[in-house]
């Protein structure tokens, strides 16, 4: 069987990442895209060498020319600006989305079969404008927030029950922004739910609050910390999406997918649980949410709302 083909569009901090992740994993040969010339061609030959070392066996390429990403099973987009402190990811809107259409036209014409996880920020808009850009199917266009947010849930909830993070089952819901809604009651920690662990005594509800609402702001503490955003966990988390398709794993991925007609919306990418398998976005898992959930769920979908009305503004050929 020939090997798959991994394409990412964007060589900065998360694609190098991702490509020495994909590498590493042989989820196949790896393409690196940027506009940037020498860099995707450097750090694809940076990667390259690490095959011998690390025992690998994946061809990693650079390229500046959109031809290469052709017959591409996977394109993972980060291509665009990441946030510097101070600034929201909202911030990012006008430059992205410029971006956003370069790089849709350029897998139009030339991976239109491939399963597109977009990361770039805002993201939620974002991966909707790609779509839009580029005309896949709805399905075979997804955006990677959900397994980061959760990722990030977890540790913290790992770190106050004092478990191991593999004994952490979390989620997060809603946009890719502060108004993300972690939720609490269907996380559990080997199946005990949090609220239950809190009758216990194993914690309370103000430290639970405290964590959810770290979570919400946890891609700013690192920006605060680093300078620029998060690529490790981001990169990790985008290869667990791309893993489930091209094994057809069938995982449940929070993830930013267009939700037509359940949790009441009529045409709108937001992070909802996903399964993901060889026919990419297979089913939207609607889940059951208390008031305090749907509220928030609905503030997160006001405001990926608003996005897409500011991004309309820019660009009329999306209106
Ligand atoms: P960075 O290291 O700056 O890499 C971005 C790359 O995109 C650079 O190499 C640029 O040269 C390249 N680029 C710019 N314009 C184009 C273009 N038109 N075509 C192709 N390449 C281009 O950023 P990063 O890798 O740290 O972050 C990338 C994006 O991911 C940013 O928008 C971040 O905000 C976003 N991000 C999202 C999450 C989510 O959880 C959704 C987390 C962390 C970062």
């Amino acid at each position: 069987m020939a090997r798959k083909k991994i394409a990412l569009i964007g060589a900065g901090n998360i694609g190098g990442t991702l490509a020495h992740l994909a590498a590493q994993k042989e989820l196949g040969d790896v393409v690196l895209f940027d506009i940037v010339e020498g860099v995707p061609q450097g750090k694809a030959l940076d990667l390259q060498q690490c095959g011998p070392v690390e025992g690998f066996d994946a061809k990693v390429t650079g390229t500046n020319d959109y031809k290469d990403i052709a017959g591409a099973d996977v394109i993972i987009v980060t291509a665009g600006v990441p946030r510097k402190p101070g600034m929201s990811r909202d911030d990012l809107l006008g430059i992205n989305l410029k971006v956003m259409k370069a790089v849709g036209e350029g897998i139009k014409a030339n991976a239109p079969d491939a399963f597109v996880i977009c990361i770039t920020n805002p993201l939620d808009a974002m991966v909707w404008a790609l779509r839009e850009f580029s005309g896949l199917p709805h399905n075979k266009v997804v955006g990677m927030a959900g397994v980061l947010d959760s990722a990030r849930f977890s540790t913290f909830l790992a770190e106050e029950f004092g478990v191991s993070v593999r004994d952490v089952s979390s989620f997060v819901l809603g946009g890719h922004g502060d108004t993300m809604v972690p939720v609490a009651e269907y996380s559990t920690i080997k199946g005990i739910p949090i609220p239950d662990l809190i009758k216990l005594g194993r914690s309370t509800q103000e430290r639970i609050d405290a964590i959810v609402k770290r979570t919400a702001v946890g891609g700013g503490e690192i920006v605060g910390l680093l300078g620029t955003s998060a690529f490790y966990a981001p990169a990790a988390s985008a290869i667990a999406m791309a893993e489930s398709y091209l094994g057809d794993q069938k995982r449940i991925l929070p993830s930013a997918a267009y939700v037509d007609g359940k949790y009441g919306l009529d045409g709108l990418y937001v992070g909802v649980p996903v399964v993901i398998g060889a026919g990419g976005v297979e089913e939207i898992v609607e889940i059951t949410l208390d008031d305090t959930a749907k509220a928030g769920l609905q503030v997160s979908i006001d405001a990926v709302k608003e996005l897409l009305v500011a991004c309309k503004g820019i660009d009329p050929s999306l209106a």
